[in-house]
């Protein structure tokens, strides 16, 4: 079968949008978290994932716009947070804060593993594509599954470390490698194996970047768009 897996799309309906059509034919949808903050769409984006039902955990975003603590974000992240957390239904909110940390599921005998940071810390660690190989074995050892999906870098990554693949899908909302088209994995997983494609697709940035003019949201989170950085 085949997974379409997302991560961090951070209020981007344009991006999310262009993703899901690029993947072509899907049996399911996974999301690493961070579906809102940065961008003007969160309500957009949560319904989206609420009528499709897609299984998500919460990313640190997620648990700031429902929660208000924000004082570990930079100036931008921090209004965009707020900004979220005025705007979000009742009804969104709610489903937000109902997200899991992590979650656990098993796929044509691929047992899988989601969390948006790591799992000694689930909401805010990084883990970099370039973290030495003993580092991460230490971070994934006591995890029980075949397949670990990261996400919170915004960079895509691809690591085996003691038979356990990792792997990180890149920024749906707010690319950070450089490449500012939208970044996306397909899971494919059949008799007890896994493998992994990567995914990139142009979408509007110009239309993402005005809604988060009209917004009045700082102006370095729709121009960062246009430099994936
Ligand atoms: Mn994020």
């Amino acid at each position: 079968m085949r997974i379409g897996v997302l991560s961090d799309i951070h209020s981007n309906l344009p991006a999310l949008r262009a993703v899901l059509e690029d993947m072509g034919r899907v049996d399911e949808l996974l999301c690493a978290g961070d579906l809102v903050g940065y961008a003007s769409q969160p309500n957009e984006v949560v319904d989206l994932f609420r009528a499709r039902g897609i299984p998500t955990v919460m990313g640190n975003h997620d648990y700031a716009a429902v929660t208000g603590e924000v004082e570990w974000f930079n100036p931008s992240a921090r209004r965009a947070a707020l900004w979220t957390r005025e705007r979000l239904t009742e009804a969104n909110r709610k489903y937000l804060r109902s997200l899991p940390e992590e979650l656990r599921l098993t796929r044509e005998g691929v047992r899988l593993y989601v969390v948006h940071g790591s799992p000694r810390d689930p909401l805010f660690e990084y883990v970099f594509p370039d973290l030495p190989q003993h580092s991460l074995l230490e971070l994934v050892r006591k995890v029980e599954a075949e397949v670990i999906v990261l996400g919170h870098t915004h960079v895509p990554m691809r690591r085996l470390v003691q038979g356990k693949l990792v792997l990180n899908p890149g920024g749906v909302g707010q690319p950070r490698d450089r490449d500012p088209r939208a970044s996306y994995l397909v899971l494919t997983v059949e008799d007890g194996e896994a493998e992994a494609e990567f995914g990139r697709v142009e979408y509007d940035i110009g239309e993402a970047a005005e809604g988060i003019r009209k917004a009045g949201l700082p102006q370095e989170l729709a121009s960062r768009l246009f430099v994936g950085w």
